[in-house]
């Protein structure tokens, strides 16, 4: 079916070229890829060899290229990774795109290049002319539709245009009567590894809330990526001696596989350093300009002579002018939260050398905040009253509008950041905190060429921000009045929510003095994924500061996933396996059972309230409950007594099996946003049909057996491990900072 396929609909002679029989397999391996591909593909060829519009094919491929990088970093898509060779019928027509920002897709495509067939079969096709060989070929062919009237998403919507309709990554657009929610992140500077405190603080609570919201059939986007600019990754290349570029590469890289590992199901991760955040930041910037919200003024500014540069931001240290906290920052201070100006730091110093800079003058623009201010207080009033902001967001929000708003520095003397348009301030970028949160608008793009149907459209769109609280001024000032002042029509936050900090056992997380969990530590641990995940949202800082204690993760994972939840899930199963032959036994709901019921009904319900709240720690509390429930009503009704006993007593030993395995069956769907392979090994082993997953969380949460009487379950095995005092021990004396981690940042 795929070569007859292949023969008629994909472009024959194009192909045709190419298929000798090494290369059909790879075809076909691959074809997935180019189903999703190929209409850009043609039109990329197109452009360049007929119409020489060398510059026009990066546009054509960019969506395309970065669905391959995204598919093939995040290793999720078979067809392209596990085979070695032979992708250059997909590849060919790409040989000369911009792979700069693709690190995957160019190992991928060098790995399949260098092979000898590969080769053979590019020079035969193009004769040592380069793409220009495949002219007369081309000529011969119809053209292809312009990128207006056809879609260059990887997936491609339009069911007419390609037959064997297989979409490995739909694109995700708000629909018309449909919730839709467009979930973002914070993005993580790329100059460090994360550490639990920041993967609990943002991309763990997100890919939660997100995994949720689908299960609960809203139509939902999940971004995230790197935030790549700035001096912070300027020093960081110093550091470790390589350019702003190689550390965005390689950090970018470590984020992603950490990401992977905590299971983070983002709909896309990509990075603030591309051409759609130019092109954006730039349309945006140009646009408040239009519209008089930028003020010039020259500034004074700390340089340090002996670094030969101006400190911006993060690396100068001082005096809060405010509170007198000694290590305020020259952007903020982490002690009472409020914004600096670095000169008005007291006895401040260059973070790198611990000189004391002196003061340059130097020309920048302002956003103007107050004179945005009474639009921005007419759009909080009305967000922060419908929508769902956690205590400390509006709360800081509140006192940052209190002190009154000054005008915001928006360009800085960098190098490494998007450069500002204004021709009197060419040298200069923007400042990283006017540029980042436009990232979540380019990453977008760069997943989507309908960007906009999320980002302008305040109507049908829900905008959920997830952040730790030091972010909160710029989600819900800065950043606001960015788009307030742009004013083209874009969606603004609904949903502002922050957490507190979250401390490494009774101290802070610190890269250099060796002290905590970081990201890329937790795999060598031995302890799952899945655990971290439920540890981390089981003290996850929702409404106060909390800490990650391994003694405390040792006693949870102990009492509550091994001796409860575990414990319940797996003796439903065996009774299922043991006593009926694997197969759930018919019920007949005695008061007992529906009373029962009933609590597993308003557990369910308290679950998806606080869940829709985002209150992702007090709802993983009524999972608990609903398992200690289970426990109890399996130990007061005992049925592997009554399987022993008598009709009556054996029919009692079926319905208590029954309604448990059913309620094990509910768990697994509950626990998916928190444990998302437990949760499919839990289904596994009951053998639950898919549908259980799509129907449970729907409308208020009324519960509905799902396994019923007769249905055949699969193989029961224990799923959770104890985990030894000895073990932690060892666990805990690594990482409480004997070790120096140098070439990290505190
Ligand atoms: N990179 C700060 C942080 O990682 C900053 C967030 C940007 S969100 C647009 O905490
Ligand atoms: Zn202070």
């Amino acid at each position: 079916q795929w070569l007859e396929w292949e023969a008629t609909d994909l472009q024959p002679h194009f192909f045709g070229l190419l298929l000798d029989l090494n290369v059909i397999q790879s075809i076909l391996i691959n074809l997935c890829f180019v189903l999703c591909v190929q209409p850009a593909l043609l039109q990329a060829l197109h452009m360049a060899v007929l119409h020489g519009k060398g510059s026009e094919v990066s546009k054509v491929l960019q969506g395309p290229l970065n669905y391959l990088e995204q598919s093939l970093s995040k290793g999720n898509t078979p067809y392209l990774t596990g085979v070695q060779h032979q992708h250059l019928a997909t590849a060919l027509p790409i040989f000369h795109c911009p792979f700069s920002e693709r690190t995957s897709v160019k190992a991928w495509f060098d790995r399949g290049a260098v092979l000898h067939s590969c080769e053979s079969a590019a020079q035969k096709v193009l004769q040592g002319k380069g793409l220009q060989g495949m002219k007369s070929y081309m000529q011969r062919q119809p053209a292809p539709q312009s990128s207006q009237s056809r879609d260059t998403q990887p997936c491609n919507s339009n069911p007419a245009e390609i037959k064997p309709q297989i979409c490995l990554f739909p694109i995700s657009l708000p629909h018309e009567g449909k919730r839709n929610l467009l979930v973002t992140s914070a993005l993580p500077y790329v100059n460090n590894v994360p550490h639990l405190g920041n993967i609990i603080g943002c991309v763990l609570s997100a890919d939660v809330f997100s995994r949720y919201g689908r299960l609960r059939g809203w139509n939902l986007l999940f971004v995230c990526g790197t935030d790549e600019y700035g001096t912070a990754t300027e020093n960081k290349a110093r550091e470790e001696g390589l350019t702003p570029q190689q550390i965005c590469d390689k950090y970018h890289a470590i984020h992603s596989s950490i990401y992977k590992w905590f299971q983070i199901d983002f709909d896309f991760f990509g990075r603030t350093t591309t051409e759609k955040q130019t092109e954006i930041a730039q349309d945006i910037f140009w646009r408040i300009h239009k519209h008089g919200f930028l003020i010039e003024d020259t500034v004074e500014q700390l340089r340090c002579e002996k670094c030969q540069r101006f400190l911006a931001d993060r690396f100068v240290e001082g005096i809060c002018p405010h509170c007198s906290y000694p290590e305020a920052r020259g952007d903020q201070c982490d002690k009472c939260g409020r914004l600096i100006n670095a000169v008005e730091l007291r006895e401040p110093q260059c973070k790198v050398c611990r000189q004391t800079p002196v003061v340059r003058s130097s020309k920048h623009l302002f956003l103007d905040l107050p004179k945005l201010e009474p639009q921005l207080e007419q759009w909080l009033e009305k967000s922060t009253s419908t929508g769902d902001w956690t205590a400390n967001a509006k709360q800081i929000t509140r006192s940052w509008l209190r002190d009154g708003l000054k005008p915001r520095c928006i360009t800085r003397d960098l190098r490494w950041g998007t450069p500002v348009p204004h021709p009197d301030f060419k040298e200069k970028v923007f400042y990283v905190w006017f540029d980042a949160p436009i990232g979540y608008l380019s990453i977008t793009a760069n997943y989507t060429d309908k960007w906009e149907k999320w980002w302008k459209n305040p109507h049908q769109v829900e905008l959920y921000n997830f952040m730790a609280k030091d972010n909160v001024p710029f989600h819900s000032v800065v950043f606001p009045c960015s788009l307030l002042g742009a004013q083209d029509n874009y969606t603004l936050v609904s949903h502002l929510i922050a957490t507190e900090y979250l401390n490494y056992e009774d101290t802070k997380f610190s890269k250099s003095r060796g002290v905590g969990v970081f990201g890329d530590m937790a795999k060598d641990t031995g302890i799952p994924s899945d655990v971290w995940r439920f540890y981390l949202l089981y003290v996850r800082p929702e409404g106060q500061d909390s800490a990650f204690s391994w003694a405390d993760m040792a006693l949870k994972n102990n009492s509550e996933l091994l001796n409860n939840l575990g414990n319940f899930i797996n003796r439903a199963g065996m009774f299922v396996t043991k006593f009926f032959e694997g197969c759930v036994p018919a019920m007949e709901l005695q008061q007992e059972d529906k009373k029962l019921l009933a609590l597993v009904g308003w557990e369910l319900q308290q679950y998806i309230q606080l869940m829709d709240k985002v209150k992702i720690r007090d709802a993983l509390r009524h999972i608990l409950n609903i398992s200690r429930h289970g426990n109890q009503y399996i130990q007061v009704n005992e049925p592997w007594k009554k399987i022993k006993g008598g009709d009556t007593e054996r029919q009692r030993a079926g319905t208590v099996t029954g309604v448990s395995v059913n309620i094990a069956c509910l768990l697994s769907v509950m626990l998916l946003p928190y444990m998302p392979t437990v949760s499919q090994t839990i289904r596994d082993q009951l053998n639950a049909p898919q549908s259980c997953v799509n129907t449970m969380l729907q409308g208020t949460g009324t519960f509905v057996c799902s396994l019923s009487a007769g249905h055949r379950i699969g193989t029961v095995s224990p799923l959770f491990q104890k985990l030894e005092v000895d073990q932690i021990e060892a666990l805990k004396k690594r990482f409480g900072g004997q070790q120096v981690f140098d070439v990290y940042d505190a």
